[in-house]
């Protein structure tokens, strides 16, 4: 070969050398260049080793020019690295860019049932005047629900509270055990496992066999409320119960008692409000009566404190049941009873 042909050679190899450089678009791209160009059995290493076949005049030349080769290809090679570094960290930076403008995804952030709230802004009224809160069993002896509240087996007052029995019957073939029809089962447990003064209300569900319409549900919740202690009067519990009815529906609400019968009261009464949409006039919600009944009530009867082993010569008491679901109709104006658990979220949204 002459130096021409060599120098020739070269300038072809350093060319397509660099060409294939710069096509290279990754680091690893660019190391399997550099072996096939540069490496030890690389093509312009190899034209190197032909140097030495030139003559002894040619080989300066022939030398100097691979040599300038190499050093141009070597620089390239560290020029091409140094680009495709700058353009990873800029794809990597773009990549991890936040785009601020974007508008944020909504979170579905949870909120208490409307029954709940209810429940709870009760509670926390007895508990402002003195009551404690405590919780009962739903499923119940027939012994707590009526027996020990003065209902016994064949006292028509258990027409009443048509009730869901579970499936167990004692020796007798009896029916012992129900889904308990309202919270006043809690009254005989709490005091017969503490002596007067009691002060406690008691928030739950409760579950009758009964047809469902606007206002009735098969399953709702009650809070039961008792007080016994020596000397406690119907003057309290009127007081008690106007201070709720006025802190729910507010300062200017009339309150109504009249009599009513429960077995396990005497007396008993119910407590209505005047109508706060009529303002007493009479209106559909109130069935034009001008009063809409919240509760039932009564001075705890003889016959229960005895059960329970208070004397009802020395304690008195008063105790009454009412229930949530209709409570939060009247403040929020809610047509049926249904909406509340017919997970409908349109309705459940608005509380
Ligand atoms: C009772 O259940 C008595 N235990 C209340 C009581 C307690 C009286 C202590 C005296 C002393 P009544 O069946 O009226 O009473 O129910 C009381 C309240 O529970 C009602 O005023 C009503 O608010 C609610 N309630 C009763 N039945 C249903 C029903 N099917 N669906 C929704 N709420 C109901």
């Amino acid at each position: 070969m002459t130096t021409q042909d060599l120098l020739q050679t070269i300038e072809a190899l350093t060319t397509r050398a660099l060409r294939e450089l710069q096509a290279a678009r990754d680091l690893e791209a660019l190391e399997a260049w550099r072996v096939s160009y540069l490496g030890r059995r690389g093509q312009l290493t190899q034209m190197l080793r032909s140097v030495g076949a030139l003559s002894a005049e040619e080989r300066p030349a022939g030398g100097a020019a691979a040599n300038r080769a190499k050093e141009a290809l070597e620089s390239a090679l560290e020029r091409r690295q140094e680009e495709l570094k700058a353009t990873a960290l800029e794809r990597g930076l773009a990549e991890e860019r936040l785009d601020v403008t974007l508008p944020g995804r909504t979170l579905n952030l949870g909120r208490l049932h409307p029954t709940t709230q209810m429940v709870r802004e009760i509670c926390n009224i007895f508990v402002s005047m003195g009551f404690q809160v405590m919780e009962g069993p739903e499923v119940e002896w027939d012994r707590y629900n009526f027996e020990m509240l003065n209902i016994p087996k064949e006292h028509p007052a258990r027409d009443m509270w048509d009730t869901l029995w579970i499936d167990r019957v004692d020796d007798l073939g009896e029916r012992t055990m129900l889904l308990r029809t309202h919270t006043s089962p809690m009254q005989a447990r709490i005091m017969e496992q503490t002596r007067p003064p009691v002060r406690v209300v008691v928030p739950g569900k409760c579950y009758r066999y009964e047809a469902t319409d606007a206002t009735h549900e098969w399953h709702f919740h009650q809070i039961e409320g008792l007080a016994v202690d020596e000397g406690i009067t119907f003057a309290d519990l009127k007081g008690t119960l106007y201070e709720l009815a006025r802190r729910i529906f507010g300062a200017e609400r009339k309150v109504r008692f009249r009599v009513d019968y429960f077995p396990f009261v005497e007396p008993g009464v119910d407590m209505s409000i005047d109508c706060f949409r009529c303002k007493g006039q009479g209106c559909s919600l109130c069935k034009n009566t001008g009063w809409i009944e919240i509760l039932g009530a009564g001075m705890v009867h003889p016959k229960v404190l005895e059960g329970v082993g208070y004397d009802p010569n020395v304690y008195t008491g008063f105790a009454f049941g009412l229930g949530p679901e209709r409570i939060a109709m009247l403040k929020y104006g809610i047509d049926d009873i249904r909406h509340f658990y017919a997970n409908d979220l349109r309705f459940l949204r608005q509380f």
